[in-house]
């Protein structure tokens, strides 16, 4: 039995007494409900969100965690391109955005993006994860024919491309339906989607930080319209900012009904808001146990989501360790450095690259089992893994 944190066993203790000691009497039938694999509604995720020790929102979503995945924590091969920075929303948490003509904005050329691709060609990657800002002038067909290039560069890895905003904006723009639109990206090679625009649902909270974009309504359906057409998708949450934690349990809520609906989703990813270098900034960021706290009530909360994800480049790789004590059974991949939006925010690895042998280390010295997977938790075998340090 794996207890969080390094401690050792007590063999005379069971994993049910030890959690019946540290929890006061009255969260004791939320936690009973939540540990026999029971859904909690969302007045009794704000009780142990507000009143129940790190400790046991520790154990409690490590119990999940373990019910789920037993000791795999997965990574894989990915990296990412960033085709452009240049954005026509100016989002306030966002440090990435430039606008065109901008001394430091980019936008890669068609030829340059596919040079990026190639340039992986025989690295063993499994993944290209595409998301950039939101170009005013390239439009559906420059992605399409993107998407369809990267393919054929790279045809042994899953394309993973595009946020719901970017996605909504450029198939608004070419006229189509939201079915119409993925379909024809999903003909290109496009096979799942990121999890990014999701930020924050509460509809005043979203006007406030990010209302020129997609609503929460939008997000949902393009995700929503993804999972029937076949294309598994991810959902991240944007915490830290000005939202409340039960800004955040609606979040989770929302997702929570969309995945009984389709069942489509992957991975929840929670995003830690980073400070530098936005019109945020002046709020700070959210403690380390604040994103142990929200991790753990995600994976205690979204039961019926196989995998949570601590993305290593945005809490730097202490806290990604920390976290798979706290419900994570994933740490994302190997990036090699090709990720800008958590370092022009202030993310601690400036310039983020593990290779898979430091990705297995990091969760083996957690107690934990490396298990390299694909887009779709697949896993890959260590022998078929190429180049291979395993
Ligand atoms: O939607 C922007 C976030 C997201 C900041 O699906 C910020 O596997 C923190 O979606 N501080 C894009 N976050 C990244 C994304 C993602 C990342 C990793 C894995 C996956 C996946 C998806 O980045 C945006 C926004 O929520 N973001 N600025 C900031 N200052
Ligand atoms: Fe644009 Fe995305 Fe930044 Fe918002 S978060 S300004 S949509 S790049």
């Amino acid at each position: 039995m794996h207890l969080p944190g390094g401690l050792r066993e007590n063999p005379f203790i069971s994993m049910n007494e030890t959690l019946e000691s540290i929890v006061p009497e009255s969260l004791r039938p939320i936690v009973h409900k939540a540990a026999a694999g029971e859904r909690i509604a969302i007045e009794e995720a704000v009780c142990l969100y507000d009143e129940a020790p790190l400790s046991l929102l520790g154990m409690l979503a490590t119990k999940i965690k373990e019910r789920k995945s037993g000791k795999k924590v997965y990574y894989n091969r990915n990296f990412h391109i960033e085709p452009t920075n240049i954005c026509v929303f100016r989002c306030k948490f966002c440090s990435y955005r430039r606008p065109a003509g901008a001394d430091d904005a980019w936008d890669h050329s068609m030829d340059e993006v596919v040079r990026m691709a190639e340039a992986r060609a025989g690295s063993g990657v499994t993944e290209v994860h595409i998301v950039g800002g939101v170009h005013p002038e390239h439009d559906l067909y420059y992605y399409a024919e993107m998407i369809r290039r990267i393919k054929t560069a790279l045809p042994q890895a899953t394309v993973k491309a595009f946020s719901a905003v970017e996605l909504d904006y450029m198939i608004a723009k070419a006229g189509l339906s939201v079915e119409e639109g993925l379909a024809l990206l999903k003909s290109c090679g496009m096979e799942t989607l990121p999890g990014g625009g999701a930020e924050i649902f509460d509809e005043e909270i979203r006007r406030q930080v990010c209302g020129e974009k997609s609503t929460s309504e939008q997000w949902l359906r393009i995700h929503g319209t993804a999972h029937r057409l076949g294309i598994p998708t991810n959902a991240t949450m944007l915490y830290g900012h000005i939202e409340t934690p039960l800004h955040r349990i609606d979040h989770l809520d929302r997702l929570r009904r969309l995945q009984d609906e389709t069942g489509g989703f992957n991975a929840f990813i929670p995003l830690k808001y980073r400070s530098r270098n936005n019109a945020l900034s002046e709020i700070g960021e959210a403690s380390i146990v604040e994103d142990l706290r929200t991790l753990a009530l995600s994976r205690i909360f979204l039961d019926n989501f196989p995998h949570i994800k601590a993305y290593w480049p945005m809490y730097g790789k202490t806290t990604t360790q920390l976290a798979l004590a706290f419900g994570a059974d994933d740490i994302d991949g190997t990036i090699d450095d090709t990720t800008k939006i958590y370092s022009m925010a202030g993310a601690e690895d400036r310039k983020p690259i593990m290779n898979t042998a430091e990705m297995r280390a990091l969760i083996e010295s957690a107690g934990y089992l490396p298990t390299e997977r694909d887009s779709f938790y697949r896993e890959i075998p260590c022998s078929e893994a190429a180049p291979s340090p395993c």
